[in-house]
């Protein structure tokens, strides 16, 4: 489907540094060595409510490695998903009486918006579960016919005994792993499964709910984990550069899409890296459309909030750390960007280069954008106080603001 329109990105001068990230699977720092095209896989909205403020910081970190990747002259094949028919999705229509296409067609349109005003740059394909069921069917089949899948009254699910990998994403212990399973999509408690973790990966037609035809599989639909693995690899293949997603997909969407694409391929790695980016809170808890405790990326564009200023308070955190919304933040991010506005917008002050590197050196260690804002916050400073010099520094300054943090000054 249609994703969103990109803004143009500045070609800097001198060279792009490689993105050096932790990486969730081995616990450490890597260093990324991407081809000529890069390759990531970010995990896109279940569209049954407006985007908020922590899925808008979660899309920014990955907006960042795209633009790093760039910045080293790389092409990015960028991927994202659109989880147009889940059970959350389904449950909230049927709660309101909407029609469920209708609802996701309208939450992915508010979201096309948001990802826009935010500068986002948008991914290459974007792909919804629905329009993927075609693909996603002889998957689960060939799973079943080599015995890594099995049914439960006419449902089919994973086992995740087929992957002698299976945990080598998230490394944590099975107790975390049941608790985890049954809070976020699994039915760890449902009886006739091999292993309470088993995932489902194909859900026979009820009563009531939208189904598709599954050859051998029957009438159903498809389990969430099934769908962003179908996808990766029509688009990326094995082996591509970046997973990504919040920290809550570690477990268990990122570990079981692994598991699939392993089992399903005789190979691995499904990805090279697990990237994950930090839970954004609000008044006290996770921020989430099922708590109900959200700030709406299009509700503070409405109350006229400048975008870019929700850009720069989300990058003011570094991506990994959890953290809290506060109007304050926003406050900060605010004066932040009226004086960088005024600083690049003055006679030519300092001499930019150093700025530059800076930024880069700052992103590619492990994306820390506080730093980047940090060595703008210094030059600005002294543009300030300098006033002259330079000549065709704040040009430069305002297209590496632009290309590496997506901030038009
Ligand atoms: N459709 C699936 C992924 S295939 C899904 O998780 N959708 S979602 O709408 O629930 O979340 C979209 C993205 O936002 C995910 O990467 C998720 O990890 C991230 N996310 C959700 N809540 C928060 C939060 N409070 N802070 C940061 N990121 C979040
Ligand atoms: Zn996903």
């Amino acid at each position: 489907m249609y994703a969103w329109p990109a803004s143009e990105v500045p070609v800097l001068p001198g060279q792009g540094r490689d993105l050096s990230i932790h990486d969730t699977a081995t616990g450490r720092r890597v260093t990324l060595a991407p081809g000529p095209v890069a390759r990531l896989y970010v995990c896109g909205i279940t569209p049954y409510d407006a985007t908020h403020l922590g899925h808008a910081a979660t899309y920014l970190a990955f907006d960042l490695v795209q633009r790093v990747w760039l910045d080293t002259k790389r092409q990015v094949h960028y991927v994202q998903n659109v989880t147009d028919v889940d059970d959350p999705l389904l449950e909230r229509a049927a709660a309101t009486g909407e029609d469920w296409t209708a609802l996701a067609a309208r939450e992915i349109a508010l979201f096309r918006e948001d990802m826009t005003a935010l500068r986002i740059l948008p991914p290459r394909d974007y792909v919804g579960a629905v329009e993927s069921i075609a693909g996603i069917v002889p998957l689960v089949e060939r799973l079943r016919e080599t015995g890594a899948a099995y049914d439960v009254d006419g449902d089919v699910y994973f086992s995740v005994e087929a992957d002698r990998h299976f945990g080598a994403v998230s490394h944590l212990a099975t107790g975390t792993m049941l608790e985890l399973s049954a809070e976020r999509g699994g039915d760890p408690e449902r009886p006739g499964k091999k292993s309470p973790l088993d995932p489902l990966l194909w859900r026979a037609a009820r009563p009531g709910e939208p189904s598709w035809e599954g050859g051998s599989l029957g009438r159903g639909r498809p389990g969430w984990h099934i769908e962003c693995v179908a996808i990766a690899l029509d688009r990326l293949g094995m082996g591509f550069d970046v997973q990504g997603g919040g920290s809550d997909l570690a477990f268990p969407h990122h570990e079981m899409g692994a598991s699939h694409a392993h089992v399903l391929t005789g190979t691995d790695p499904y990805a090279r890296s697990y990237v994950h980016a930090g839970m954004v809170g609000y008044e006290g808890g996770k921020m989430s459309k099922s708590r109900g405790n959200l700030v709406l990326v299009s509700q503070l564009r409405r109350d006229g909030v400048d975008p870019a200023a929700i850009r720069l308070a989300a990058l003011a955190h570094h991506y990994r750390s959890d953290w809290e919304w506060t109007d304050a933040e926003l406050a900060v991010a605010e004066r932040r960007l009226s004086l960088w506005r005024a600083a690049v917008s003055r006679p030519d002050g300092p001499v930019a280069d150093a700025v530059v590197e800076e930024m880069r050196a700052a992103l590619a260690d492990d994306l820390d954008a506080p730093a980047a804002l940090a060595a703008v916050d210094r030059w600005a400073e002294r543009q300030a106080a300098a006033g002259g010099g330079d000549t065709g520094a704040t040009g430069v300054v305002s297209r590496a603001v632009d290309a590496l943090l997506g901030v038009a000054l």
